[in-house]
């Protein structure tokens, strides 16, 4: 106990910790409307308007440099982070609606799992339900069935069975069988993973778990983006995807990605939706993590000694004004797909596309 508590007071002391708290949201109680507190983001690197400047033939800030490769598309490094690769507004606005699109719809969909997996299993047509505004509601146990507490134990138990509904049961009373609201579980989503399934609880990947191989489009595109990072004659596998979806609040806390074989290779990482910050530490959390701006449309790739890097999402921006995500508005009120647009006006999606083996 004690020694935990050491712990947690010690990781509280990092520099990693301080960025992550120095930029995280924070309400301003003093005020009478929840105001966040402003934040000093001086220190931000701020790499699309890096690029505009450079196009223009202006320099570079200290301690960034172009990469030279065959990308179509500018391509920066930074000197004290080598295997950091950032590629400002790489994806085009077509492309970005159509990852938010799948991140959405199809991603989150069984045998995918889902951080709703472990207290309803198998969620199927999550954003369907959501638009059309249906309730999940849980069966009554049938004469006979014995609910077991808590757990999914089959058998003579009964498993608590789930089912998207127009209409709520009012008999069902009490909280074994207390319906939500799609749009409430759409909110709440948190991540879903694709290809080979990581198992959080282990922190490694499940290869023996039931899972669709990562869709073509989504691999062509990761091996096109994950160039920069890769040796001349090497192509990038894309065999796992871990798709994060941030709401107002949410923070990614500073860890590493170390379940994979061949750290050479990059973990792709592709943003949408609202702006966030990123913050890319060293190797010890000990070390003082440099913030970046994530637009929608940015790609990061993370290989070699990046790999062992800390890294982490301490805040992301929903205003009308810091979100940063006008044309993809423009876009979805244009395809109609008001749906998607409310959904990205106060969220942001990260999709990581990693090679396991
Ligand atoms: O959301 C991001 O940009 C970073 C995601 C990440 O670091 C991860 O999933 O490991």
């Amino acid at each position: 106990m004690y020694g935990s508590a050491t712990a947690a007071d010690d990781l509280e002391r990092t520099e990693f910790r301080k960025a992550e708290k120095k930029y995280k949201l924070y309400y301003d109680n003093k005020k009478r409307k929840k105001q966040p507190r402003p934040v000093d983001l001086s220190e931000v690197i701020d790499f699309r308007s890096i690029l505009e400047s450079y196009k223009r033939g202006g320099g570079l800030p200290d301690g960034v440099f172009a990469v030279n490769s065959d990308f179509q598309g500018h391509v920066f490094g930074l000197e004290s982070r080598p295997g950091f690769y950032f590629i400002p507004g790489v994806l085009s606005l077509d492309e970005q609606c159509q990852w938010i699109r799948e991140s959405l719809e199809s991603f989150p969909q069984p045998p995918n799992r889902t951080n709703h997996n472990a207290v309803y299993g198998p969620i199927e047509n999550l954003f369907d339900a959501a638009k059309d505004s249906k309730v999940f509601v849980q069966d009554e146990p049938l004469s006979g069935e014995v609910l077991f507490d808590g757990d999914l134990v089959r058998g003579e138990h009964f498993v608590p069975r789930w089912r998207f509904s127009s209409v709520v049961d009012k008999s069902c009373k009490g909280d074994s069988c207390k319906p939500v609201l799609a749009s409430v579980l759409l909110r709440k989503l948190r991540w879903s993973t694709l290809g080979l399934q990581f198992d959080w609880s282990k922190r490694s990947y499940n290869i023996s778990l039931p899972h669709n191989k990562i869709p073509d489009a989504l691999c062509c595109l990761a091996k096109r983006l994950a160039a920069p990072a890769m040796l001349p004659g090497e192509e990038f596998q894309p065999e796992a995807a871990i798709v994060n979806y941030f709401s107002l609040g949410d923070m990614l806390g500073g860890h590493l990605d170390d379940m994979e074989k061949d750290w050479s290779k990059p973990i792709v990482s592709i943003s949408l939706g609202c702006k966030a910050i990123f913050l890319l530490g060293g190797k010890s959390r000990e070390d003082p993590p440099l913030a970046m701006f994530l637009r929608s449309g940015d790609v990061v790739l993370m290989a070699r000694e990046a790999r062992e890097c800390f890294h982490g999402v301490p805040r992301i921006f929903t205003d009308k004004e810091n979100a940063e995500i006008a044309d993809l508005e423009l876009q979805f009120s244009k395809e109609e797909c008001l749906p998607f647009l409310d959904y990205i006006q106060s969220s942001r999606i990260n999709i990581n596309i990693r090679q396991v083996f």
